[in-house]
């Protein structure tokens, strides 16, 4: 093996106190400069899956809303979509082996879809993944810069035969959502949509949408990747959402709606700007306006019987969860932080649509559910379900489906946001060396460990009412722990926040 992919194995390691890398949130996640051997091990593991299935798979080189110097890669199993956790596992006790495992593989060769976002080291790590392909004697294909939901999309497309050739045609993915989305809209859509594409990829690939839709949306695009640089900086659904600002370049127009995108293209808000003051729609609300029409347009074939269930996680806000189940009469579930989790529990449903609240989410459906809705001649929406991105969430795909249900249902951003009104909750972080130690329930609302932490959480607690709530866990993508907190008078909110956070200050290893 080659000498400076070992070093940098060691470094990583010690980095990580000789803890392995996990297969996080969202794959592997570092700062970049770590990465170049886990990407050649991500290589070699891909490229054997790859040998032992007709269908292709992929790879995508991206760290989202993170920092500039951070990268990492997710794996795109053939119809899109998470690895098994089985799967996962065996990937995170492959990488760590320094040594090339011949496994037994059942082709001579494979094909692996390799994507990458913008990020300075994506095309140093897109090579050595394309490496590792090689060295495991399957095909790596780049698809050069995509955002993740285009690259899951171009491998489910193929493995499903709705195009060939994916490796010259990245534009199959414009194509393919622009002409259901022109068959849904009957006229143009009123006002003009901003979009801000966090300086990434996503800004990038807006332009080829603006382009097509000219003539029903009229979109303008802002942080669109001119400055890549200043990825995520002072822009992006990450800062909009967490930091609660607006993007820099903001245009003000009080006829105007406005979106944010991440790093990454698969995370998204909207919000407007009135009275001074920023509104923004969180990912629950895009849940309930999709589960709304969903919902009505079955109410109108009562014979025809589907479960829809909406997945979020301990971030979304109860007043939501309370929507869901007592105003729309649908079932709400809860699963942990990250879309694979919420992914999997969606598909217990006919339609899951699952969100978190930073706007990470989608709408998927069984095999059925489509010749079903024909079978019923609800048409309109079939082709809404056809709009939705099936292999993972999609911030650009989630824009088209909105813009069609606020036109369709003729609601404004602002009437969106006065369908049920929020309580006040607060997110913090606190950078902690040791975040490892906290334990939480599968659902991520109590901390269980360490006892004594929970007992200190619960003795803050009990000075409040039952309708204050706070959370704590570990983050899969960074070094932090993240509070929070949510009840019905903000001062209470804050209060709870800065005294879970000056607990944990004195608790943890900062
Ligand atoms: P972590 O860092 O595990 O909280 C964050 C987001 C997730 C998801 C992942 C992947 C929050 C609270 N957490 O995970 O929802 O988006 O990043 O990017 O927003
Ligand atoms: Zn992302």
């Amino acid at each position: 093996m080659d000498p400076q992919l070992r070093d940098e194995h060691r470094q990583l390691l010690e980095k990580n106190q000789k803890q392995l890398l996990t297969y996080g949130t969202s794959g592997f996640r570092e700062e970049s400069k770590y990465l170049k051997f886990v990407g050649w091990r991500v290589g070699i593991f891909i490229g054997q899956m790859s040998k032992n299935t007709t269908l292709k798979l992929g790879v995508m080189i991206t760290a989202s809303h993170n920092k500039i110097i951070d990268n990492g890669f997710k794996i795109v199993p053939p119809k899109g979509g998470m690895l098994s956790i089985e799967e996962e596992q065996n990937i995170e006790i492959f990488y760590k082996s320094e040594e090339i495992v011949q496994s037994e593989t059942q082709y001579d060769t494979g094909i692996v879809y390799v994507g990458r976002d913008t990020r300075p080291s994506s095309e140093s790590l897109c090579q050595i993944v394309l490496d590792g392909i090689k060295e495991a004697g399957a095909i790596g294909i780049n698809l050069g810069i995509v955002t993740t939901p285009q690259c899951a999309f171009l491998v489910y497309a193929t493995n499903l035969g709705l195009v060939n050739q994916i490796e010259s045609n990245q534009q199959f993915f414009v194509e393919y959502f622009c002409n259901i989305f022109l068959q849904l809209i009957k006229n143009p859509i009123k006002g003009t949509l901003v979009i801000d594409g966090a300086e990434g990829v996503g800004g990038i690939w807006i332009k080829y949408f603006q382009e097509k839709l000219a003539n029903v949306l009229t979109i303008q695009r802002i942080n669109y990747g001119d400055e890549p640089h200043l990825l995520n900086d002072g822009c992006g659904s990450e800062f909009v959402q967490k930091e609660k600002k607006l993007p820099k370049n903001f245009v003000y127009d009080p006829t105007y709606r406005y979106a944010s995108l991440d790093g990454d293209a698969d995370r998204l808000v909207y919000y407007y700007f009135e009275q001074n003051k920023l509104q923004i729609i969180e990912g629950d609300r895009f849940a309930i306006l999709f589960a709304m029409y969903i919902k009505q347009q079955l109410q109108k074939k009562p014979d025809l019987k589907l479960s829809i269930g909406i997945i979020q996680t301990a971030y979304a806000n109860s007043a939501s969860t309370k929507y869901i189940t007592e105003n729309l009469g649908i079932y709400a579930k809860y699963a942990p932080t990250g879309v694979k989790y919420l992914h999997r529990v969606a598909h217990e449903f006919d339609i899951g649509i699952y969100f978190e609240a930073n706007g990470h989410g989608a709408v998927i459906y069984k095999d059925h559910v489509l010749s079903q809705l024909k079978e019923f001649e609800l048409f309109e929406l079939e082709l809404f379900l056809k709009l939705s991105n099936q292999a993972v969430g999609d911030a650009i795909i989630n824009i088209l489906m909105t813009e069609f249900l606020l036109n369709k249902l003729e609601i404004t951003i602002q009437d969106w946001l006065l369908i049920y009104q929020d309580y006040p909750a607060l997110s913090t972080k606190l950078y902690v060396k040791n975040k490892q130690i906290i334990k939480t329930n599968y659902e991520e609302t109590t901390l269980i460990e360490p006892i004594d932490l929970k007992q200190k959480v619960d003795e803050i607690m009990s000075k409040y009412d039952k309708s204050y709530r706070t959370c704590i866990r570990p983050s899969g993508t960074e070094n932090v722990v993240r509070i929070h907190s949510e009840g019905p008078q903000v001062e209470i909110v804050k209060e709870i926040d800065f005294r879970i956070n000056e607990m944990l200050k004195s608790y943890m290893e900062i």
